[in-house]
């Protein structure tokens, strides 16, 4: 092992933790951050608001030129624009395309580049696999290095540390830290996250996990949730995700069923929270995101591997997979309500992003439901208020709800943005080419309402309305009731 490779001024992995809290208070720690992403930048902007010296690095050079500029992408992320024009204004952040030199010039380096899953819904670590590459090359003894993207468990102490010691010619733990601090902020308010949901951290040894430990908790006043090693941290973060992914397959599964028992899923829901131990989740169109629609796979992949698949896990993606389908069968049974068909009518789509008031379209289940409609001759216009007059999904999307729905044979609600929160039903009506449908794939508008407003009205889980407001129970049919057993 070559031992005389360059030395970081300060070797981190041999400092106490009190002399790392010193330099801290110093700001004399340099950050490496690599990936500035939707996780990256925002925790960039954060440790170099916590007075740290922050180098970071991305591939893409119109990142770095914005974010050099002090501007970043996320608009839909609050307090991100306004720190990260202060903290590059005062050169405590500079961005480059050059890992390597980020790697060689700082003492703790945090990849967090993005892990998604490929067709085959395998994990795809391409990403991390490159920036560990290039981080290793240029490593210096000494430094720590820490992997915030979201991996399977054994990925880091495997596959991750394989490429850093083989690039770097050095050994974890002797020469260079490494652990695993996965991310766990909420797209959409990252800032606040940062600064207030404990950090999950696994290491290789009790040394590197202090250090890392009194880092994070240094610069952003959080606890920090110290786990045996890094496939325990990594597994932990999957835990809560898969955790919410299978109720929300659960809450699905009961919609569909409430449905033809004309049971109000959200009614039941809302009982339910009155207890201490329930935790709600909701029924809707789908789960989309970077996360949960990917985060699955890595679970079950390493299950494979193991010979222990977690079937549980598995089937929630197939419920939640088949809800855009369920929306697009809701469309057509409110259209033939009023007398209409998909095939040439004109459909307005409020909402495209995966969740509410978020700028992203990533894995998002309204694109399915847009895919299936055009198939079967729908006419769609789109209107989301965080893409407005933009380009979203490929559609020209309209700069006003009313332009959307003018004349339109039935509207899709496929996010709930909070724009549409208090849309007047009556106004709505008036807008569009009566009798018209109204399908709400995010339980967002009252369904009284709209059926009183002369809507033939259907949301996932809901009771369904015609449009002279009387109830419908929904027939039951074999193809919804997609998992019937035996
Ligand atoms: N959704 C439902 N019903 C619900 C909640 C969500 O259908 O009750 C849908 C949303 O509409 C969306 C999808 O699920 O399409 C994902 O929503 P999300 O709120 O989980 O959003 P993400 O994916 O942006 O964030 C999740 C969060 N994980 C948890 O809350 C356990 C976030 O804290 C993580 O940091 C993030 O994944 C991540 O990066 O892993």
């Amino acid at each position: 092992m070559d031992h005389v490779r360059e030395a970081a001024a300060l070797k981190l992995l041999s400092l106490s933790t009190e002399q790392v809290e010193g330099l801290l208070v110093e700001g004399k720690l340099t950050i490496g951050i690599v990936g500035l992403g939707r996780i990256g930048l925002p925790s960039a902007t954060a440790f170099a608001q916590a007075g740290l010296q922050v180098l970071a690095a991305d591939i893409d050079p119109n990142v770095v030129e914005s974010v050099n500029a002090g501007r970043s992408r996320f608009s839909d992320e609050p307090g991100l624009n306004e720190a990260l024009a202060e903290v590059v204004a005062k050169g405590k952040l500079i961005a480059t395309t050059s890992t390597a030199s980020v790697a060689n010039q700082s003492d703790l380096i945090i990849i967090c580049v993005p892990t998604p899953i490929d067709d085959a819904k395998s994990p795809d670590y391409s990403y991390i696999v490159s920036a560990a590459q290039e981080v290793g090359v240029s490593l210096r003894a000494g430094s720590i290095v820490v992997i915030e993207s979201t991996v399977g468990p054994g990925t880091v102490e495997g596959l991750v540390k394989e490429v850093l010691e083989t690039a770097s010619g050095m050994t974890s733990e002797v020469d260079f830290g490494l652990a695993a601090c996965p991310e766990r902020s909420d797209p959409g308010s990252i800032m606040k996250n940062l600064r207030t949901v404990p950090r999950l951290m696994g290491a290789e040894s009790e040394r590197t996990g202090a250090i890392v430990a009194a880092i994070y908790e240094s610069a952003f006043g959080v606890r920090v949730v110290r786990l045996s090693n890094p496939k325990t941290a990594n597994a932990v973060k999957l835990t809560e995700n898969l955790f919410r992914d299978v109720n929300i397959a659960l809450a699905n599964e009961f919609a569909l069923l409430f449905e033809r028992l004309g049971i109000d899923s959200l009614e039941t829901i809302n009982a339910c929270a009155s207890k201490y131990n329930f935790v709600p989740h909701y029924p809707g169109g789908g789960v989309g995101g970077p996360c949960l629609p990917s985060n699955s796979y890595y679970l079950i992949t390493e299950g494979m591997r193991a010979g222990n698949i977690p079937y549980i896990v598995r089937l929630a993606r197939e419920i939640n997979d088949r809800m855009p389908e369920h929306v697009v069968e809701l469309v057509g049974e409110a259209m033939n309500e009023v007398g209409k068909t998909i095939r040439g009518s004109k459909i307005a789509i409020l909402g495209v992003a995966y969740k509410p008031n978020i700028k992203d379209t990533q894995l998002t289940p309204v694109a399915r439901v847009c895919e299936k409609l055009i198939q079967m001759g729908g006419i769609l216009e789109v209107y989301d208020p965080m893409f407005a007059g933009e380009k979203a999904l490929g559609f020209d999307v309209k700069n006003s709800l009313e332009e959307a729905v003018a004349d339109a044979d039935c509207i899709v609600i496929g996010t709930a943005h909070k724009e549409f929160k208090d849309i007047d039903m009556k106004a709505l009506a008036s807008l569009v080419s009566g009798p018209a449908a109204l399908v709400d794939s995010r339980n967002v508008v009252e369904p009284v309402a709209a059926a009183e407003a002369g809507f033939s009205y259907r949301g996932v889980g809901r009771p369904s309305w015609s449009p002279k407001s009387e109830p419908v129970v929904r027939e039951a049919s074999i193809e919804s009731s997609f998992l019937s057993v035996g």
